[in-house]
């Protein structure tokens, strides 16, 4: 039986479904309300939702709706939160304050992790986990995203980190925290809008049956860190790579001049490769979204099949 932790609306459709033992698949919905442009994101959060559904999967997306940390939005509620520009964006430590001050916020991978696993849902799937910046030697910039994953048991399916961070470093990080990471058919870390990105993985897995086996025994270990599954975008949707990496240096430059701070840098780089790329990485960005949905379907289906 499923109990929910306390402080948390679990949707009767997404409640239904875990306490059936059917699969069930976590959404964020910063990339909605902060990685991608009105109105194209509206259309894009439907879409993810439609995908899943279509394959026997209930899809659980998440949000703070007015202090609420809430799991599985109806069509109202996940049009104002891809609306409104007045939402928030909120990792972990902002989920008190917002409850207090019952404000509406997007969820980032680290808080709809955190909320997802705490209503007993077991997959998510979003486009990068956040990381690293460049330059966080100096100015620290490290995502929440990382440490909380590090004590999150869920299994996290994304197209590696944005190329926007060191790469190097949030791996290095990674391994630190314990963040178990398996490369979804490939020896090679995805570099978000590129299928690589140089650095090797020590884990590759063929099929959903060896994630949810790696589930398993890490449940049996009684582990409690993420499994990040990396999953590279499609070679003939990727970005081209002398396009890639001429933005990435505009995008920086713009981000380091503008004296970019917090939670901002994310959302700030993200438009700058949107607009400077005239539309493709958004095309990238979505089409990476849709594989790795259409993966955490696979294995959230594997998972519950036992
Ligand atoms: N993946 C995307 N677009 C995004 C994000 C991920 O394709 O906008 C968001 C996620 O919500 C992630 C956040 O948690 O960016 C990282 O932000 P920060 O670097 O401020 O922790
Ligand atoms: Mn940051």
């Amino acid at each position: 039986m499923i109990s929910p932790g306390p402080g948390l609306a679990v949707s009767a459709e997404v409640s239904a479904a875990l306490t059936a033992g059917r699969p069930v698949v976590a959404l964020e919905s910063t990339l909605i309300a902060h990685g991608l442009p009105r109105p194209r994101n509206r259309a894009v959060a439907v879409e993810l939702e439609e995908m899943l559904r279509e394959r026997g999967v209930t899809p659980a997306t998440v949000a703070v709706i007015d202090g609420v940390p809430t799991i599985g939005l109806d069509d109202a509620t996940l049009s104002r939160v891809a609306d409104d520009p007045a939402v928030a964006k909120a990792s972990v430590r902002d989920l008190p304050a917002a409850a207090a001050l019952r404000r509406t916020c997007a969820t980032t991978v680290a808080s709809t992790s955190m909320l997802a696993a705490r209503a007993g849902i077991r997959v998510f799937a979003t486009g990068g986990l956040g990381g690293v910046h460049r330059g966080a030697g100096e100015s620290f910039d490290e995502s929440a995203d990382l440490p909380t994953l590090g004590g999150t048991p869920i299994t996290v399916v994304s197209a590696g980190v944005k190329s926007i961070l060191d790469v190097g470093a949030t791996l290095e990080r990674m391994e630190t925290l314990g963040i178990t990471l398996l490369g979804w058919r490939t020896s090679e870390f995805p570099g978000f809008y590129l299928p690589g990105s140089g650095h090797r993985l020590d884990w590759r897995v063929d099929d959903a049956r060896q994630v949810a086996g790696t589930m398993a025994a890490r449940d049996r270990l009684g582990l409690t860190s993420a499994i990040v599954v990396a999953n590279p975008v499609p070679r003939e949707q990727a970005l081209d790579p002398g396009v890639h990496d001429r933005v990435l240096a505009e995008a920086l430059r713009r981000a380091e001049a503008g004296g970019l701070r917090g939670k901002a840098v994310t959302p700030f780089l993200l438009e700058t490769f949107h607009t400077e790329t005239a539309g493709a990485s958004l095309e990238v960005n979505v089409a990476v979204v849709r594989s790795n949905v259409a993966v955490a379907a696979e294995i959230a289906t594997a998972w519950t099949a036992g």
